[in-house]
């Protein structure tokens, strides 16, 4: 078997692109709440590569850990984790935030990244090899209004990531951080609770970076040598220079 790459938040968007763009290298753990998705895209890549598909919701951890528990033990030899499962839920004020929607985005995009982190990295310390790519976003590095939950998610993906890069320097595992701006998925439907009118002006008048470009950036650093670690990559689209800098045309 290829080297196994595990893949969260594989059902849509940039983790979908990631595991498409993986497979020519690495058999897939692909992983998601909606197992339909992942049975249609483990059919699609079959044809090259090994996949194995897990469903659960990275924010219950007892569900990460029965996931991984239940891998046949020539898939836990797992060389590259990508941790990309995450969404926005909601952008309003803090005045006015909804608790769910707080709870729903601290659960899923950092503590389940850590839970994920939890379970398979000690394989990879134990090798003294691995890779382990956190998906954060511009929304990690500087704030914006109404952004504010998920702006303290994603800055803790970011400080997760590189307390990660400390903690794992002495096993040879590389720790990467990649933080996009605007990228056209289904993260704006999720966002604004399936609102077609809000979800498409995020990306009006821009021509936003797309799901591909990120997986393109996964598979650049992944591809570097062994003795390079790319720590840290913000990517924009080029329309964009900051989170609330934009240049729109009408
Ligand atoms: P999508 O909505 O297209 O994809 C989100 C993915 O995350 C889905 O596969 C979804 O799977 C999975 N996911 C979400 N919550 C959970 C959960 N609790 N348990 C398991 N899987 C979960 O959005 P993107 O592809 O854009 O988002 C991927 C990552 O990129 C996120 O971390 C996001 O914050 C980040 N990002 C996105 C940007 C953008 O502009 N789009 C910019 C910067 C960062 P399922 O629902 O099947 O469980
Ligand atoms: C997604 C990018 O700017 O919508 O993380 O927060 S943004």
């Amino acid at each position: 078997m290829k080297k196994i790459a595990f893949v969260t938040g594989a059902t849509s968007g940039i983790g979908e692109a990631i595991a498409r763009i993986l497979a020519s290298d690495f058999a897939l753990i692909i992983c998601g709440r909606r197992e339909e998705r992942l049975k249609k895209l483990a059919a699609e890549l079959r044809d090259q590569t090994d996949v194995y598909i897990l469903t659960f919701d990275v924010s219950n951890s007892t569900e990460v850990n029965s996931a991984f528990d239940s891998l046949p033990s020539n898939w836990k030899n797992i060389q590259l984790l990508v941790n990309n499962a995450g969404n926005a839920h909601g952008r309003a004020p803090i005045h006015k935030g909804d608790l769910s929607d707080w709870d729903a985005m601290i659960d899923s995009n950092l503590k389940g990244l850590l839970y994920v982190t939890r379970a398979i990295s000690p394989g990879m310390v134990e090798k003294k090899t691995g890779d382990i790519i956190n998906i954060g976003s511009i929304a990690g590095k500087e704030v914006y209004p109404d952004g504010n939950v998920y702006c303290a998610s994603k800055f803790g993906v970011d400080a997760a990531t590189n307390g990660m890069r400390l903690d794992l320097n002495p096993y040879g595992i590389r720790v990467v951080g990649i933080h996009p701006g605007l990228v056209e998925t289904e993260f704006s439907m999720v966002r604004f609770k399936g609102d077609e009118d809000k979800s498409e002006s995020v990306y009006k008048g821009i021509t936003p970076l797309y799901a591909s470009d990120i997986a393109e950036t996964v598979k650049f650093v992944v591809d570097r040598p062994p003795h390079v670690t790319i720590a840290d990559i913000t990517i924009f689209p080029t329309a964009q220079a900051s989170s609330t800098i934009v240049n729109r045309q009408s």
